[in-house]
């Protein structure tokens, strides 16, 4: 009997089963979505936290990809990233698959071009970098640019599509006032969120207890967010935040039982910063670099030691060692220093009133010489 399909056929019609295989395989048998390439390739998911329109994920479906890099372990970074996702999806396109990776602050390299894995590649709340794959920026931090080179790079740029907006306090906002200034993008429900990123990232808590005592849902999540290491776990909380008010995150069982947890070292943490803090002159000072947790919340030292004017203190994670340099906000006394520029002839950067500088981790010395000279210059600005 004559074969009813030559041998080329047959080969055709085996690679078309095998890819029927892989694809079903894809859809029922989600373990097999644990191999990162095989995810990328047959879903369109990625590896860390993403979000998609619709419930239906067709295998093969080759929309496009756009990565957003946000700054890791921060409030107004998470929420940055869920206020450009919104204003993408309606500004931008429908479609596309937003997929998330958190940056953070470290000695040396910030981070890689290869991270540009997307067919838009987006950095909010974190420093330019001068790439042509970068093709959407919003930053506010003052020390946005690392580099004149960088500056220059974003000063020639056309696109349209790079903003910096170093008056405002937070980047949440920024963005949104950019998409509805520029674009007319609308997010009435995102409002809650964007008062809060606000009020957190500016440090414009109307009173110390409502930064320490963290009552509103919007305090728990940052603590929350600023405590957890696990990687990729604020790129999960993203679609949460596009998609529900703050209060019922933060009533979330995994968000609520780290809190709780979180908020049991905060307490400790509150008592050893009450035992050791030196407040003279106006500036208070504190050494936590022998905790293991290198997170504290900043306004602490105003909540204990009202009469503080700056804070100078020192923590130390397997990361890094950090100093970092705030002012009290509720505490009337004229402010000159530029804690930015301070912090940045140390190779740090921040705001005005809070900035910080990353050393390496076993770079102790260093850290408790700089501390110093940086205390003295803060008490001399206060004479
Ligand atoms: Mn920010």
């Amino acid at each position: 009997m004559a074969a009813r399909f030559s041998i080329g056929e047959r080969q055709v019609l085996a690679c078309r089963f095998f890819l029927c295989i892989l694809a079903c395989s894809a859809r029922y048998f989600p373990f097999l979505l644990t191999i990162p390439q095989l995810q990328r390739n047959l879903t369109g998911f990625c590896v860390e936290g993403s979000l998609r329109r619709g419930k239906g994920l067709s295998p093969f479906d080759n929309s496009m990809k756009v990565r957003v890099c946000f700054h890791d372990q921060c409030f107004d970074g998470a929420c940055s990233a869920a206020v450009f996702t919104r204003f993408y999806r309606e500004c931008v396109s429908a479609q596309a698959e937003l997929c998330y990776r958190g940056l953070v602050h470290r000695a040396g390299q910030l981070f890689d071009e290869d991270f540009f894995d997307g067919d838009e590649n987006v950095i909010v709340d974190f420093k330019y970098l001068a790439s042509e794959r970068l093709t959407w920026w919003f930053d506010h931090h003052q020390s946005a640019f690392l580099t004149d080179a960088d500056a220059e790079h974003f000063k020639r740029d056309q696109s349209g599509k790079k903003f910096y907006g170093p008056e405002f306090r937070s980047c949440t906002k920024f963005i949104a006032h950019i998409g509805t200034t520029k674009f007319g993008f609308r997010c009435p429900d995102l409002e809650e969120l964007i008062y809060w990123a606000d009020i957190i990232d500016g440090a414009q808590y109307p009173d110390p207890q409502t930064a320490v005592e963290m009552r509103h849902p919007a305090m728990q999540i940052t603590l929350v967010i600023e405590g957890t290491r696990t990687k990729g776990f604020v790129a999960g909380l993203i679609p949460e935040l596009v998609s529900k008010p703050l209060a019922e995150i933060a009533a979330l069982p995994h968000i609520r039982a780290a809190f709780e947890q979180f908020y049991a070292q905060h307490l400790k943490t509150v008592e050893i910063i009450r035992q050791r803090a030196e407040l003279r002159d106006g500036v208070v000072f504190f050494d936590m670099s022998d905790q293991e947790s290198e997170g504290f919340n900043k306004f602490v030292p105003y909540y204990l030691f009202p009469a503080t004017v700056y804070s100078v203190a020192l923590s130390r994670s397997r990361e890094r060692t950090k100093i970092a340099v705030g002012s009290n906000p509720w505490n009337l006394t004229p402010k000159d220093a530029n804690l930015a520029s301070i912090c940045e002839r140390y190779g740090g950067g921040g705001h005005a009133k809070v900035a910080a500088i990353s050393l390496p981790p076993d770079n102790l010395q260093r850290a408790r010489d700089v501390a110093g000279q940086i205390i003295s210059e803060l008490r001399a600005s206060l004479k």
